[in-house]
């Protein structure tokens, strides 16, 4: 099965480097240097990286590594949390010797020489978790390093076990890693702490946003408000969950307006909206997912796509 197999992959190589998604979130980069813990602790020997764009906002996880492309030769690569090869961050992934994928969105792009994808898990770090179970009779080591970078992963993907995604497995390993030595408020301050002119832009949200009968929200962000509040595309993903507690409403939708692109972010408590996104050059889960759209009169579409999928939705 793939979970002995990559156990078996991680033991025989000598270099491993670990890729996760562009824009990442703590799922990502919980999942990417959580598992290098886990490896650089149980087998000193071996060289372990961290590739990607760093991000600044993440940087209380972990930071990136630089390495050469020849570092790449013979060496094991391991993608975390990315459903399909165009997201992984920094498309060297190509140059390994052998590919590896550890994923938990629905199955769209099957890459790799090793895949396993779990949809049930609430995220990549709990298969993580998963991992480091199986692989604890092969001598592998969860740190109290390791252990905050999958807790984090854990309560990010989760909403702080909000999302029905959470499961009894869930709070068993959430159970187990609170007992490793790791500061959780600064760990909650780092992922939750939002800078003043998100929570104003945040305020602004809330102060426009409309509801359609069948229980859809959408917000138009343009650039120039965004610069206005001087907030950054990439900072817009602090902005997206700020509805989801409105009586009534089923799913939301918000557009951010980049240079040449419109961004889209959704979400739902209700139907899935994944292949919404997938008409739009996007994909994800069924209740969060992205995509890209290029001009205002796309977004009318986008918004009639939804509204359609809350009216057919039965509760
Ligand atoms: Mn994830």
């Amino acid at each position: 099965m793939s979970i002995q197999s990559i156990i078996q992959a991680i033991k025989s190589y000598k270099t491993i480097i670990i890729h996760r998604h562009v824009r990442p979130d703590p799922d990502a980069v919980g999942s990417q240097a959580g598992l290098k813990e886990i490896i650089r602790q149980s087998f000193p020997e071996k060289s372990v990286y961290l590739v990607g764009e760093d991000d600044p906002a993440l940087e209380f996880l972990a930071s990136m590594d630089e390495i050469d492309d020849n570092t790449y030769e013979n060496a094991l690569v391991i993608a975390c949390d990315t459903a399909n090869a165009a997201r992984i961050d920094d498309q060297r992934y190509k140059l390994g010797e052998k590919l590896i994928k550890i994923d938990h969105h629905p199955e769209v792009d099957p890459y790799g020489d090793v895949m396993w994808v779990d949809t049930s898990a609430s995220s990549t770090c709990e298969m993580i978790y998963d991992l480091y179970q199986h692989a604890k009779n092969d001598g592998f080591i969860v740190s109290d390093e390791a252990a905050r970078l999958i807790y984090a992963g854990i309560v990010g993907d989760t909403g702080r076990f909000l999302f029905p995604s959470t499961s009894k497995k869930t709070f068993q390993h959430a159970a187990e890693l609170v007992t490793y030595d790791f500061d959780r408020p600064s760990l909650y301050d780092g992922i939750y702490d939002i800078k003043e002119n998100i929570a104003k832009l945040q305020g602004y949200i809330l102060e426009q946003f409309e509801l359609s009968d069948f229980g859809l929200s959408s917000v138009k962000l343009t650039k120039e408000l965004l610069d206005n509040h001087g907030v950054s595309p990439n900072e817009t993903g602090q902005l997206v969950g700020v509805l989801g507690n409105v009586e009534g409403i089923k799913a939301w939708v918000l557009f951010i307006e980049e240079e040449d692109i419109i961004r889209v972010r959704l979400r739902s408590k209700g139907p899935a909206i994944n292949e919404i996104a997938a008409k739009y050059n996007g994909g994800g889960h069924p209740m969060a997912s992205g995509a890209t759209v290029y001009t205002w009169e796309e977004t009318d579409k986008v918004i009639i796509d939804l509204d359609e999928a809350c009216r057919n939705y039965e509760a």
